[in-house]
């Protein structure tokens, strides 16, 4: 893709917050600011993934962040056997051999600069700026101040955050939440990278407080993903390991971006090339990871790089389902043509239940019409299945493009039939794959933060710790920020993350936020999520996973699990930044203490002293992890048991038998000057943490409010590649506005539009979820298109007051 466009002018300054100071109501805060940086360049595409100038990118960003020598020699570290976990992505490390030289990826290195940064944020420096000024600086500016080196605390109508000693900053914490008329008045976030152990105690202490008010970041990553296995093959994780992924005849990678969020997974895909197996990619973007790869880790594949993707489908955004069905039946026709051929008739005999009516439904369908529902010619169609016709080790992995759509739990499901029917799960070489995110979000499952706990792992709780466990159901992420905005929930705890620009509808979000009479955050480093506060809020300092954790002179490990369930230590190699941080297991036993009293029934203090103690009661209270200690210091820890992986056992409530499920192909009505936006990542970001301006791979250099668009569309709406516009979304007839982006012409799908989240989730409404998991479907967004109006800041400006004078 060529469109050098001639660059636009910077915006200068701020717009609508300056405009805002001039009236000096000092609020609403900027939750969302947007500032163009000027310097917009569109180059072309890459072609390959990785390779040398992913090298030169890893180094650049050490020396950027101050850490050339701390970070290098972290970097030989990272998920090394008796290093440390990389934060990054939950993408699992080789069981047996590793690179001598390095485990790690751009993008691993780029989170090991965040963290291994020698620049600080001090209370000197909160002194010196205001948290509204702080506030008015986009989101790089603000994530490139430092790591945070203590506990700071901003007073009811305070401007500063101010120190405050851990001691006091308990106490406040606990009055707060002995002061709700119930527990339920208060609310645990978790982002995904809290050790297991620290999971584990943030759980126990939010249950023996008395809720299970536990949103956590899978609720808008991959709840749908649990939510469509499990009643299918009785559990919500994956069932592949790494080796599977050597074996695998065929793999498809459906809206998923490896390249750029699970860089690792590329290593494994060209070891599957290498033995013979084709890829199949399926997007609405030709994403360079998908599309080819240069391995940085090794001489040859830096030079030559392989070509990955065998078959590329060019699908619509949400017109997965219909391309499933698709294949689905052309396996069926081809299995009438070859009977026993195709499909593994014992298997759906012995291990499925449903088949009749699941083949029957296709009666009602037609190629043709499945092809223009998803946006790919028959042809392509038929290629995808020939590919799978004859062979059975086959492996599905997706994404955020899945997960994040209204039917994406059908849409798992969809993908379980199709293995179903080859009998591709159980097997070597075979299985699914949802490609987790955040480095221990399935540990943070497995140690039971969950909002909904079973009773089943409540009662072995409860067995253990012999205290009643509360039964009711908690708030999940979007039903917590409902709650806190009809004022039902009070208090908010985050331990990590940075819920306001990772939720949906940010001005909804941000109104809601600021109703809190109380916001904690544990953080590493300052983030926006600090900045639009309730009416007192406490940041408290934490270690990240690369930094040493010394309790009581003992060198701690961690233990974390990875997306294939393999459960492994970690151990920090940085000197912390900062004397004054506590390690979060420590910050939420005192927290606890603070709170609940000296416990006769939890020993909270035990669990402070030592991870050691966490560990050998998480091996009473959660299945799996027998002798837990001693196998987590094994060379490449260990595996979770997982029956629907290991031994073909399925749904308990269907004897153990996989179901096929019947789906529906949704159909998506668009207005003439309507379009579909998904929001996705850069390559430079690590969700709301901005390494930088650039997003190499898909040729944007320099900004990041654009919006990718085809050709035929800008043409027949009267705009330009390069042009400015606002964006507008109308759902539940609320006008919701999201100005200044530049247009980048972009090999989309007709009616189909990207942006980069957060930017774009301000046009995500609350209430445009999933079906059944209750995730915001930020893949699927319906908009409109307009030239860029100046005037927009007003406009904005009232609403944003409208939405403060409701408080
Ligand atoms: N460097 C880096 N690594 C990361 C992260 C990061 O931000 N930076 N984030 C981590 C986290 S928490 C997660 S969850 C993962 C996320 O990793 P991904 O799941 O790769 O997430 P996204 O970047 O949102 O991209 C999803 C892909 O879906 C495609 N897509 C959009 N709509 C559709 C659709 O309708 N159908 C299909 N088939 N595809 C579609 C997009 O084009 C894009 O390629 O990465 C993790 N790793
Ligand atoms: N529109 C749109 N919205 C999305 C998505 C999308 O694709 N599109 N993706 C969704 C997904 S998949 C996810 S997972 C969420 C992410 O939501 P979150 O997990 O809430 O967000 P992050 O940006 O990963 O959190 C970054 C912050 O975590 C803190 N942090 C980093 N490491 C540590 C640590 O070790 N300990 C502690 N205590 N804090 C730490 C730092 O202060 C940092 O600023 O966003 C979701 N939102
Ligand atoms: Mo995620």
């Amino acid at each position: 893709m060529e469109n050098k466009e001639d660059i636009n002018e910077p915006t200068k300054g701020h717009p609508h917050a300056a405009d805002r100071k001039q009236k000096n109501t000092g609020k609403p805060d900027a939750e969302n600011p947007f500032v163009l940086s000027g310097h917009l360049k569109v180059g072309p595409v890459e072609k390959k993934a990785a390779g040398i100038p992913a090298v030169l990118a890893s180094f650049a960003d050490l020396i950027e962040e101050k850490a050339l020598i701390r970070g290098t020699i972290a970097l030989f570290k990272m998920n090394q056997f008796n290093g440390f976990d990389c934060s990054s992505c939950a993408w699992p490390d080789p069981d047996d051999e590793r690179s001598p030289l390095a485990e790690y990826c751009e993008n691993g290195a780029k989170a090991l600069a965040e963290e291994a940064t020698t620049k600080k944020v001090t209370p000197d420096f909160f002194r010196k700026n205001a948290v509204y000024e702080l506030s008015l600086l986009d989101d790089y500016q603000i994530g490139k101040m430092g790591r945070l080196t203590d506990p700071v605390y901003l007073p009811a109508g305070g401007t500063h955050y101010q120190p405050i000693s851990w001691d006091d900053a308990f106490k406040k914490i606990a009055a707060h939440l002995n002061s709700l008329a119930s527990p339920d008045e208060a609310a645990f976030y978790t982002s995904g990278r809290t050790s297991n152990e620290a999971s584990f105690v943030y759980q126990l202490f939010a249950k023996a407080y008395g809720t299970n008010n536990m949103p956590d970041c899978s609720n808008m990553c991959h709840e749908t993903s649990g939510s469509g296995l499990r009643p299918t093959i009785g559990i919500g994780k994956g069932t592949v390991t790494l080796e599977d992924f050597y074996d695998a005849e065929v793999i498809i990678i459906i809206g998923q971006n490896p390249g750029t969020n699970s860089p690792r997974m590329m290593s494994a895909l060209s070891k599957c090339k290498a033995n013979g197996g084709k890829i199949i990619a399926i997007n609405p973007l030709p994403e360079t990871g998908l599309m080819g790869f240069k391995d940085p880790q090794k001489v040859k594949g830096i030079l030559e790089g392989v070509k990955l993707a065998d078959l590329y489908l060019p699908v619509k955004i949400n017109g997965d389902m219909a391309l499933l069905k698709a294949i689905e039946m052309l396996l069926l026709d081809m299995e009438k043509e070859a009977p026993g051929e195709v499909l593994d008739q014992t298997f759906i005999r012995e291990k499925t239940t449903g088949f009749p009516a699941f083949e029957k439904q296709f009666s009602q369908y037609r190629l043709e019409d499945l092809g223009a529902a998803c946006g790919v010619p028959v042809t392509q169609l038929r290629e995808a299945a020939q590919m799978l016709a004859l062979k059975k080790r086959i492996i599905i992995c997706w994404g955020m493009g899945i997960t994040q759509q209204p039917n994406g739990v059908d849409m798992v499901r969809e993908m379980l039939n199709i293995l179903l029917m080859k009998g591709s799960i159980g097997i070597k070489g075979a299985g699914v794959c949802p490609v987790r995110g955040h480095s221990n979000v399935q540990g943070n499952r497995t140690m039971l933060i969950d909002e909904k706990p079973t009773d089943e792992q409540l009662d072995r709780l409860e067995k253990f710790y012999g205290f009643k466990m509360p039964r009711k159901h908690g708030y999940d992420v979007v039903r917590a920020i409902k709650a806190i905005h009809e004022e039902k929930v009070k208090v908010l705890c985050c331990m990590g993350g940075n819920l306001l620009s990772a939720a949906p509808d940010t001005t909804y979000t941000a109104a809601a936020l600021r109703k809190l009479n109380l916001l904690v955050c544990v953080s590493t480093k300052l983030n926006r999520g600090h900045l639009i506060h309730g009416k007192e809020a406490i940041i408290l300092p934490t270690y990240s996973r690369a930094d040493f954790d010394i309790v009581n002179g003992q060198l701690q490990i961690i233990s974390t699990e990875n997306s294939m369930g393999v459960v492994q230590s970690s151990k920090g190699v940085l000197k912390p930044v900062s004397g004054h941080l506590l390690n979060e297991t420590q910050i939420v036993c005192r927290m606890a203490m603070a709170t609940l009293g000296s416990s006769p029934v939890v020993n909270w203090q035990r669990y402070h002293d030592s991870y050691d103690a966490v560990r050998d009661d998480i091996e009473q209270c959660i299945p799996g992890f027998e002798d837990y200690n001693t196998r987590v210091r094994r060379k490449g820890g260990f595996y979770l048991p997982n029956a629907a992986r290991d031994e073909q056992r399925f749904a308990e409530e269907h004897d153990y038998k996989a179901p096929f499920t019947l789906t529906d192909i949704p159909a998506t009505h668009l207005a003439e000057d309507e379009y579909m936006m998904a929001t996705t990542r850069t390559h430079d970001q690590f969700n709301t943490t901005i390494y930088g301006l650039d997003d190499r791979y898909r040729g944007i250099h320099q900004e990041r409010r654009v919006i990718f668009m085809n050709e035929k569309d800008i043409a027949r709406a009267g705009l330009k590649a390069g042009e400015k516009v606002d964006l507008f979304n109308y759902d539940d007839n609320i006008e919701r506005i999201a100005p200044l982006f530049i247009i980048v012409l972009y090999p989309i799908p007709e009616k189909n539009t990207m942006t980069y989240f957060p930017e774009a989730n301000v046009l995500v409404s609350i209430n445009n979820v999933v079906r059944e998991s209750n995730m915001p479907a930020s893949k699927y967004v319906k908009i409109k298109i307009r030239k860029h109006n100046p005037d927009i800041f007003k406009k904005i400006d009232e609403m944003l007051f409208r939405a403060s004078a409701q408080q």
